[in-house]
């Protein structure tokens, strides 16, 4: 049988050093990891490995097949409604797990959040917070997997960095003996194929491969550049009271200019790391290759760019975004 690395749950191979999976073949026999996790792990080199969306489908199919319950994990700070898609995908009975709740303010009701994502009328059997950075609800959340699965193995999908490999190690550290741990990053598709975990004589959990999230900040800059964009920490609301013709400057990631409304409040849910200036309309452009998009914003609704953070208005406004040309930015429904 082919030997598997225990990080991304790729085939080991000796022969082509520039693919997925390589080893150097004197290291083969006592290799348990690719050197692309091991190298991630040790010296935080990431290289970047281009998965198609396809095979994430063909995954979710194989799942549909079992009938198994399946944990699908979504990033609190990156929700968008695309997150109906697998719901659409997959029969099986789905748990919705909103994970990394530890960077959502603590002022945040969990009650509330997860009242704003049943509006999404999604076909799950519960929805749950957590935090694997935390042990935030991680007892309560295992709870439930043996309350409803169907088989020992439950499936863990979403998109990439939602934290499903993170989950997975926190709950080898709770309730295993295993300690094989996966590679876990912020960059994504760290993990390349499915791996089933035995946690215990009760529970296998098996992580996939994430869907690619198009027009996300890690598509766009470099690791040292995300290392101060993604929010390691509880993040703190900057909220600002603007008339028309003002502009919030975001380093230069984002440029927020409120064209037309009356005067009106703007909160920034962001990384605390990235300095914000309010200034007037009519300054130089401070984005590069920046895009620019009009949005009509009524009340309830937030701005999304995506993996940078939102913007939460409280009346309706014209706003201008300029963001890279390869980040997507769009509305949602308020979670907060
Ligand atoms: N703050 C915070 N960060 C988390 C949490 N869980 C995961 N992360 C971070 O999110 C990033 C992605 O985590 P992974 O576990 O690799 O995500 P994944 O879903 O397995 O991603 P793929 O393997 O690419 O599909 C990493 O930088 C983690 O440290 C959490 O509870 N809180
Ligand atoms: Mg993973």
């Amino acid at each position: 049988m082919n030997k598997k690395c225990s990080g991304c749950g790729v085939v080991l191979q000796i022969d082509k050093p520039e693919a997925i999976g390589y080893v150097e073949p004197n290291m083969y026999e006592k290799s348990r990891v690719c050197r692309r996790c091991f190298r991630l792990k040790f010296y935080g080199d990431y290289i970047f490995v281009d998965k198609s969306n396809g095979e994430y489908e063909e995954v979710l199919k194989e799942i549909n097949n079992t009938g198994d319950l399946v944990i699908y994990m979504v990033d609190l700070f990156n929700i968008s409604e695309e997150l109906i898609y697998v719901d659409k995908l997959l029969n099986n009975q789905i748990i919705l797990v909103l994970t990394k709740r530890d960077i959502i303010p603590k002022s945040v009701k969990d009650k509330k959040i997860i009242k704003k994502l049943e509006e999404y009328n999604l076909d799950v059997i519960d929805i749950i917070s957590i935090s694997s950075e935390k042990n935030y609800n991680l007892d309560k959340l295992y709870k439930l997997i043996l309350k409803h699965k169907k088989s020992n193995n439950v499936y863990v999908v979403g998109n990439t960095n939602a934290g499903k490999s993170s989950f997975i190690n926190k709950m080898m550290v709770n309730y295993s003996s295993n300690k094989s741990y996966i590679t876990t990053s912020m960059l994504p598709s760290t993990t390349l194929d499915i791996m089933e975990i035995k946690l215990n004589d009760k529970l296998t959990l098996v992580d996939t491969p994430g869907l690619v999230e198009e027009g996300n900040v890690v598509d766009c800059y470099d690791y040292m550049t995300l290392k101060r964009i993604v929010p390691k920490k509880e993040i703190k609301p900057r909220t600002y009271q603007l008339d028309p013709k003002r502009c919030l400057l975001v380093e230069n990631f984002a440029q927020i200019e409120y064209v037309e409304g009356g005067r009106n409040s703007f909160t920034l849910y962001l990384s605390n790391e990235l300095n914000v200036k309010n200034e007037a309309i009519g300054l130089v452009l401070n984005v590069p290759k920046a895009k620019k998009e009009t949005f009509i914003v009524e009340p309830g609704e937030d701005i999304v760019i995506s993996g940078l953070g939102w913007i939460k208005i409280v009346d309706k406004a014209i706003v201008d975004i300029y963001v890279n040309e390869k980040i997507k930015v769009f509305k949602r429904k308020s979670i907060i």
